[in-house]
């Protein structure tokens, strides 16, 4: 048994040892988490959640990398969730992912970490917002999600971010894939990475053309701004940072920031509910309740329907 006072006051801290504990608990959907989640619930609201997403190899590290360095030359907390769609639920950095944010390891004002998406009931739509949770509470000021554009649960998770941006790279088809990955929908900045390769501007022009088809703004929308970066030599990235900044006032100056917040938090308890939800009806699995249901339908005596809301019903005195 953990120590959950004395654990969040240490990640409260800046303690990295107590803040990676708290996430290895999300991770492994620790039922102290309750008791986990009520202590840092006042601890929270202060980060400012940036997702980051894009097809594979479009230069998310890299650019989370060269983030991290600008905003902590502005003397921000910063933590770095970076989510993996294929590695085990290991909990520890990513090798490539390590390399590229080798610079920032020893730097007591970053925290570092990533999470793979299988492995879990709830999966990552349950786990990445409370791991931003712990880095909220651990004072981060900035907190970067950076989620590989492909699966429903990694663009919506970088979707819910306070400013999502959603990096291309010039090449062939990469923003017809994006578009199919549903990416061009949820970005509040757009930025076409890799800007020293060939067909950077034809990318931006392509890019500029597939969002003007599906705009039906008003004329105080936000307008997705479309940079050109090139992550690996850091241009492009103060341009980035500006853009944030720009949105992030346009937001609050519309209350769109509390209600993207509210939003989160809505689809959070939605998905910590019906996690619940399932993880009863499967201990229902097999017991003599579920199978007289089902001998009834399959006796013809009971519509499944019918069995349904019994079941239902059933869970709610269970
Ligand atoms: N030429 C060029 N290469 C870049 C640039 N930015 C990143 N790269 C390279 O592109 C490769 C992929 O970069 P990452 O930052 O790992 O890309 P990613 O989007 O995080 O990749 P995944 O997490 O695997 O989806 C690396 O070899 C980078 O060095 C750039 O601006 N120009
Ligand atoms: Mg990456």
């Amino acid at each position: 048994m953990v120590d959950v006072p004395e654990l969040v006051a240490r990640a409260r801290e800046g303690r990295p040892r107590a803040v990676a504990r708290l996430i290895s608990l999300v991770e492994g959907a620790s039922p102290q988490l309750r008791e986990v989640m009520a202590a840092l619930a006042p601890l929270t609201g202060g980060a400012y959640v940036i997702g980051l997403t894009g097809s594979p190899g479009v230069g998310k590290s890299t650019t989370t990398s060269a983030l991290v360095t600008a905003y902590r030359a502005a003397g921000k907390r910063v933590g770095v969730l970076a989510v993996d769609p294929s590695s085990p639920f290991s909990g520890g950095a990513l090798l490539g992912d390590r390399v590229r944010m080798s610079e920032h390891a020893s730097d007591p004002g970053v925290y570092i970490r990533s999470m793979a998406t299988r492995g879990h009931l709830g999966g990552l739509a349950w786990a990445a917002p409370q791991a931003i949770r712990v880095l909220d509470a651990a004072g981060c000021d900035v907190i970067l999600v950076e989620t590989v554009g492909v699966g429903q649960s990694e663009v919506e998770i970088a979707a819910q971010a306070d400013t999502c941006a959603v990096l291309l790279a010039p090449g062939m088809g990469d923003g017809i894939q994006a578009a199919k990955a549903g990416i061009l929908e949820i970005g509040d900045i757009y930025a076409v990475n890799k800007a020293d390769r060939d067909g950077a501007d034809a990318a931006a022009r392509e890019l500029n053309h597939m969002l003007g088809l599906g705009e039906a703004r008003g004329p105080g929308d936000w307008r997705p701004p479309i940079l050109k970066m090139v992550a690996a030599r850091g241009e492009g990235v103060d341009e980035l940072v500006a853009a944030v900044e720009k949105h992030r006032a346009w937001m609050d100056e519309h209350g769109a920031l509390a209600a993207r917040r509210v939003r989160r938090a809505a689809a959070e308890i939605e998905t910590i509910a019906v996690t619940a939800l399932r993880t009863r009806l499967a201990d229902l699995h097999g017991n003599d309740h579920l199978a007289g249901l089902a001998a009834g339908v399959v006796a013809g005596e009971l519509d499944p329907y019918g069995a349904a809301d019994t079941l239902i019903a059933s869970l709610k005195d269970a």
